[in-house]
């Protein structure tokens, strides 16, 4: 179990002799081509940001949050230790953030099933125990979230909850009984407040489904929170939930991070067992899917990922090791190269030198600008390796019976469709020409060896999480390809965290993606409390 896949050695490549003035005018041509598109992708980005801003109008926030229940905005490990230390109730802060989920929630929709009342009578019996002095120290230990609230996507099963995958056909399914990561919470003391919205069975970038509607982003209502964790993350950053779990095939934890400004972690794939997400038994043998932990704080991740961690990869995650963070190798990425995605805005750009200025002042080794072999065709990988994974997304969608991409198509443009436009993007590019999978498996290993060479066991990749902050709703079916800034690592199984950088022009969250070697997830998490402590990290979607 615990032989961790030896590094491949990375080929010499025969370096071929062609002539200078012709490779010289190539790599001219290449980049006028790599220009004029990039220019064309800019307009058209423009063009929808203006008719949409125009449709949307004015620019609206979630509610703040009031003095009162300031606390709400701490994080899960200390508001754990004030339960402990008798200073707050769990009673108090399950009553709370109740109250703050219903004030949110008219104006952000991200709510599927909940907030769930009977957990106040959970609550009162922790309390009580408390209060009591019935807690050895022992269970403290083997529950670090005592009382603590959470929440988690509607494809995650919640015993007894609404499980609807977002589709009209499940409108009253629930759940016969909990995913693995939420029996794992639930035994480490956390109380489930609420499922959260999804795209129909997770599959587009934007959290909207005709059962729910669109989940607003709270930085500005007029925008998404992404998807697919995008419910969680809406709630998470206007402090209607302490943290969540998420899921990440293809950046469902990092998008909704990034857009809502939180931390969220896409651990090693196989590092949490996935029993109980979107149908899955937890024993799929190759996969890209992932569980793992979305909060506020960078301090959160840590805790929650040893507490959800499958026992046996404990040898190779070695989660209780210290690391120190001046002592690990970075290397950054500026652009993916892919002609299909807009370049990088600047701020993103200018966040992107200011993460590597702090990395020059505190590292032992200078940062090294990097190029990755395969980031400029992500996102053939990820539709590729999309085919290879054991779910039947078209089945999902049609909840059971497969669907027609055409006929769909015909149903939605008639307004006879159940499923919103983002599901019919996905079934269509079923039928589009598939990606050849000996090239791509080629690209893939290719890839993969790079990564694994330059990365090693104490390298660091920092990567763009995306071109551009929170789109305007719908922004996104214009742009289908710059997720591959997420997905990419998807395809490679290692580990990503999101993290937030403050916020650009516009008060959007600004963010950078923190990768490194398989079953390095500690590395990824230590770099995102220290870029946490230097950059100040989740800033609320409020004056608090
Ligand atoms: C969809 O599938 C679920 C579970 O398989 C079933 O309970 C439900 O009735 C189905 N919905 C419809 C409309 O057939
Ligand atoms: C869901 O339940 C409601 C009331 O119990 C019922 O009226 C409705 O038909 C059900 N919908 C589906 C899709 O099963
Ligand atoms: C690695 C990296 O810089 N990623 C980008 C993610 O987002 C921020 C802000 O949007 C950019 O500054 C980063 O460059």
């Amino acid at each position: 179990m615990c032989v961790e896949k030896s590094k491949v050695v990375i080929r010499t490549e025969k370096k071929k002799h062609t002539n200078k003035l012709s490779s010289l005018f190539r790599d001219f041509s290449w980049k006028l081509l790599y220009y004029i598109i990039s220019m064309v992708l800019i307009i058209k980005d423009k063009i929808t940001d203006i008719i949409l801003e125009f449709y949307f109008g004015e620019k609206k926030t979630c509610p703040p949050l009031n003095s009162e229940n300031s606390f709400l905005a701490k994080s899960a490990i200390e508001l754990a230790a004030l339960i402990r230390n008798r200073k707050v109730t769990s009673t108090q802060l399950v009553e709370a953030t109740i109250n703050r989920m219903k004030e949110v929630n008219d104006v952000l929709n991200a709510i599927v099933d909940g907030p769930f009342e009977d957990a106040i009578e959970e609550a009162k019996k922790i309390d009580e125990r408390i209060a009591n002095n019935q807690i050895s120290e022992d269970e403290f230990a083997a529950k670090p979230f005592l009382g603590v609230p959470f929440t988690t996507k509607d494809s995650t099963s919640v015993s007894g909850r609404l499980h609807t995958l977002g589709l009209l056909a499940r409108k009253n399914v629930t759940s016969k009984e909990d995913a693995e990561c939420i029996a794992l919470v639930k035994n480490a003391g956390g109380l489930i407040l609420a499922t959260t919205n999804i795209p129909e069975v997770n599959k587009w970038q934007e959290t909207r489904n005709n059962l729910i509607g669109a989940t607003n982003n709270p930085y500005d209502v007029r925008r998404t929170v992404g998807g697919s964790s995008g419910g969680e993350g809406a709630l998470i950053s206007s402090c209607a939930s302490t943290f969540g779990i998420g899921t990440d095939i293809g950046g469902s934890i990092r998008m909704p991070a990034f857009y809502c400004g939180i931390f969220g972690h896409k651990p090693t794939v196989g590092a949490i067992n996935t029993r109980g997400c979107t149908f899955r038994t937890g024993k799929e043998p190759s996969t890209m899917v992932v569980a793992g932990p979305m909060s506020r704080y960078a301090k959160d991740l840590l805790p929650l990922l040893k507490i959800m961690a499958d026992p046996k990869k404990e040898c190779l995650l070695k989660l209780n090791d210290k690391v120190d963070v001046r002592k690990l190798k970075y290397y950054y990425i500026r652009e993916s190269g892919e002609l299909k995605c807009k370049p990088v805005s600047n701020e993103l750009q200018l966040t992107m030198t200011n993460v590597v200025k702090h990395f020059e002042n505190i590292a032992d080794t200078k940062p090294t600008e990097i190029k990755l072999h395969g980031t400029d065709r992500a996102t053939k990988l990820w539709r590729f390796w999309m085919t290879q994974e054991p779910s039947d997304f078209n089945l999902l969608l049609g909840n059971g019976t497969r669907l027609n991409p055409m006929i769909e198509l015909i149903k939605k443009l008639t307004f006879q469709s159940d499923l919103t436009m983002g599901a019919i993007y996905s079934l269509i590019d079923e039928i589009l020409p598939k990606e050849k999978a000996d090239k791509i498996k080629e690209i893939t290993r290719k890839c993969d060896e790079e990564l694994t060479n330059i990365l090693g066991d104490d390298g660091i990749l920092l990567y763009h999480n995306m071109t551009r902050t929170a789109p305007f709703h719908y922004a996104l079916l214009f742009n289908v390809c710059d997720f591959s800034y997420w997905s990419i690592f998807n395809v490679l199984h290692v580990p990503a965290t999101q993290v937030p950088l403050g916020l650009d022009s516009k008060g959007l969250p600004l963010g950078v993606q923190v990768v490194a070697s398989r079953n390095r997830d500690r590395h990824c998490l230590a770099v995102a409390e220290e870029l946490e402590l230097a950059f100040g990290g989740w800033k609320p979607p409020f004056k608090l």
